[in-house]
C-alpha cells in the first residue's frame, strides 16, 4: 500500500470513529423557566390540576416550577414527561433526579393519607411505580393508607412534610431526589410522570416541582481526539520509516 493510500486510510478511520462519537446518551433536562415546560399535566380524578407558579421567592432556581395543590376530597392529578429513546447506542441505566418539596396530609411516621409516586411507563404500556428501591437519595418516606379512597392507597410514596418545608415562601428548603430507572432494552421508548394524589377528607399544601434530569451513559467508544492522534502518530511513525 503506497504512502498516499495509507494517508487516506487513516482520515478514513479518524472520521469514522468521530461521527460514532456523536451519538447516543440520553440529556434530558427541563427548569421550566420563562413560563414554558415540555411537560404536560393532566388531572385523571377530582379536576385538580397541577399549575406552574412563577415565584421567585419560593422557587429552587430562577422563578418558575410546578405545583399541585392537594384538596380536601379525592384527587388523583398527573405531570408527564415527554417521551424520551433508549437507543441501541445507550447504556446502563436511566438517572432521574429532581428538585422538589411537599406537605402532604399524613398519619404518622409511616402512614401517610395524601402523597406523590413517580411512575415509568415503557414503549406507551402502563404506569407503574418506579418503587422506594430504585431511589439513591431521598427516597419515598411513607406507605399511602388505603382506607380513605386514596388513589394511590398501599402504594409507597413521598407524605408527610419534606425536610425543613414550611408553608412560608422559601428558596432554600428544596431536596434533590435521585432514582435509578432500569429494565430498558434498546429501541425502548419511555416516559415518566409524577402524580399527586389526595384522599377523602383534609387538605394540605401539595407538592412542588422544579429542575428535573434524565440522564443515561452512551456506550463507550474511543474519543476522537485520542483516535485523531493515534491515527497522526501512526502517519508519522510510517512517513520516518520511508524517509529512511
Ligand atoms: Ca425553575
Ligand atoms: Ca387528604
Amino acid at each position: 500500500m503506497s504512502f498516499l493510500k495509507l494517508r487516506r486510510v487513516g482520515f478514513a478511520i479518524g472520521l469514522g470513529v468521530m461521527a460514532c462519537a456523536a451519538q447516543a446518551q440520553i440529556n434530558f433536562f427541563e427548569n421550566h423557566d420563562s413560563g414554558s415546560s415540555t411537560f404536560t399535566q393532566t388531572a385523571i380524578t377530582g379536576g385538580n390540576p397541577w399549575a406552574m407558579e412563577t415565584n421567585a421567592a419560593n422557587a429552587h432556581t430562577s422563578d418558575t416550577y410546578w405545583r399541585l395543590r392537594e384538596p380536601s376530597s379525592i384527587s388523583d392529578s398527573v405531570l408527564t414527561s415527554p417521551t424520551l429513546n433508549y437507543t441501541a447506542t445507550t447504556t446502563g441505566p436511566v438517572t432521574l433526579s429532581f428538585w422538589h418539596k411537599f406537605g402532604f396530609e399524613f398519619s404518622d411516621d409511616s402512614v401517610g393519607f395524601d402523597g406523590g409516586i413517580v411512575e415509568l411507563q415503557i414503549n406507551g404500556g402502563a404506569w407503574s411505580n418506579i418503587g422506594a428501591g430504585a431511589f439513591t437519595t431521598n427516597g419515598y418516606t411513607h406507605t399511602i393508607s388505603s382506607s380513605f379512597s386514596s388513589p394511590i392507597g398501599g402504594q409507597s410514596a413521598f407524605s408527610g412534610n419534606s425536610p425543613g418545608f414550611t408553608t412560608s415562601d422559601s428558596t432554600t428548603n428544596w431536596i434533590n431526589s435521585i432514582a435509578m430507572l432500569n429494565g430498558f432494552v434498546a429501541g425502548d421508548s419511555f416516559a415518566i410522570r409524577f402524580r399527586g394524589a389526595s384522599d377523602s377528607s383534609v387538605s394540605k399544601n401539595g407538592w412542588l416541582i422544579d429542575e428535573i434530569s434524565l440522564t443515561a451513559d452512551a456506550a463507550p467508544v474511543p474519543e476522537p481526539m485520542s483516535m485523531l492522534a493515534l491515527g497522526i502518530g501512526a502517519l508519522g511513525v510510517f512517513a520516518k520509516k520511508r524517509r529512511r
